[in-house]
């Protein structure tokens, strides 16, 4: 369904208003965080109608069906997470306990751990095994808020285990009320039987397994980890070559654990983000800029694998790139179900500030995915996804570490329990 069809299903739908908001529209960067006070958001159907101060909309109320009172409290766009792999099979606590003992995240992955480990527990279930096992990660994550997640693939590494990981991450939007969007990550490691031979890889797995997945309608974005322990420039530049063919958008895991250019690289195919970054130097970062590829920030697996290199942030400002923050949710460097967490990191680790925090696991989240168009700031036209806090201050959202202050979330213009 497009655009227009939706708007067309959503025309004689009644009004039903918000009001007594304080509103962060998120919408200008340049009014920050200025919030509308007494503000209205005014929905029909499943789409934005209007947001405004009440005393300017004087016949929103009178002609809304169903009016619902903020009672005062601060709204925002529904949070969007844009960087996760919720999909997984099995757990790597064994993993964390080695690292305590000392062993490096690389040390792990080369003796045959890391992502290949979580690959055994992945292929070991079925679609329905995947949707149980992610299901309480991603309740998690709708409980603070949360509209819009990205899913990626990458634990299956075989044709058939991509395709089972991808849809059980589409099905999950049939569970429950979130919007779910795709990337296709075969060329996240290489599974055992190709130790060695990345090239063969990506020619029997990676590229055919693209072909399928996308004619099964799973692919929304492709996806790799561009790093010494996984794949290349060189060899990340053929799977890309067949995503443009394909006319799928590009994006990149670069620069998390050294400079090897991915960034550079993936902005030549105007990628919508790169993510992670501790490693980009200045010349990657004004390639994104001129690309309008977003920097997606992922202190949590910063964090989790106690990293001490940190994301060029100051560059990435001077150049004006847009920084995203996202969760990175995944079993082995990031283990983190908190986006409102992900965004106190980007702060306290990063020295982001509050209105980057804020914007980051919002419009920036959604212009990472490219869905500015309809959602990540509270616009007429844009999905009627919201979420309502029980706080004072925007600040409140970016400083609190554990603690959730969500009063209430509306998806597609409906108030959900989670
Ligand atoms: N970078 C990461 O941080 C995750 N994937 C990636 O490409 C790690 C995934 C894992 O260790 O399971
Ligand atoms: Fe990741």
């Amino acid at each position: 369904m497009d655009g227009n069809e939706i708007s067309k299903a959503d025309a004689g739908r009644p009004l039903r208003v918000w009001r007594n908001a304080r509103i962060l529209t998120l919408a200008s960067p340049v009014r920050g965080l200025e919030l509308i006070e007494h503000g209205v958001i005014v929905v029909r159907g499943t789409r934005i109608a209007s947001v405004g101060r009440e005393a300017d909309m004087p016949s929103a109320l009178s002609e809304a069906a169903e009016v619902f009172d903020c009672q005062g409290r601060i709204v925002t766009p529904g949070l969007i997470d844009c960087h996760t792999h919720l999909v997984f099979g099995g757990d790597r606590a064994m993993e964390f306990e080695m690292r305590l003992a000392g062993a490096t995240y690389e040390e792990i992955a080369r003796a045959g751990g890391g992502i290949v480990s979580s690959v055994k527990a992945t292929n070991a279930l079925a679609v329905e095994g995947l949707i149980s096992a992610a299901l309480p990660r991603l309740d998690t994550l709708l409980a603070e808020g949360v509209s819009t997640i990205e899913i990626k693939s990458g634990y299956g590494l075989s044709i058939e285990g991509e395709l089972n990981m991808l849809r059980a991450a589409r099905a999950l939007e049939k569970v429950r009320p979130v919007r779910v969007v795709t990337s296709y990550l075969a060329a996240h490691a290489t599974p055992a039987a190709y130790r060695g031979r990345n090239g063969d890889y990506i020619t029997d797995v990676v590229l055919p397994g693209l072909e399928r997945a996308h004619a099964e309608g799973l692919v929304d974005a492709v996806d790799g980890f561009c790093e010494g322990i996984a794949f290349s420039v060189e060899e990340m530049r053929r799977v890309f070559d067949r995503a443009r063919g394909l006319g799928i958008p590009v994006k990149l895991h670069a620069e998390q654990l050294s400079n090897l250019g991915g960034a550079r690289m993936a902005a030549s195919y105007g990628a919508l983000s790169a993510d992670h970054l501790e490693y980009l130097d200045a010349e990657g970062a004004a390639a994104m800029a001129a690309s309008g590829t977003v920097a997606v920030l992922l202190p949590g697996a910063f964090y989790a694998i106690n990293e001490t290199q940190k994301p060029p942030v100051q560059a990435l400002r001077d150049a004006g790139v847009p920084i995203a923050i996202a969760t990175d949710c995944n079993p082995g460097t990031s283990p983190l179900t908190s986006l409102l967490l992900a965004m106190n990191m980007a702060a306290t680790l990063f020295r982001l500030t509050v209105e980057e925090c804020i914007a980051g696991a919002t419009r920036e989240a959604a212009r990472a995915l490219g869905l500015l168009s309809e959602a990540g700031t509270l616009e007429a036209g844009k999905s009627a996804n919201f979420a309502i806090w029980n706080i004072e201050r925007p600040a409140e959202l970016v400083y609190r570490i554990g603690f959730n202050p969500l009063h209430a979330r509306i998806f597609k213009g409906e108030q959900v329990s989670a």
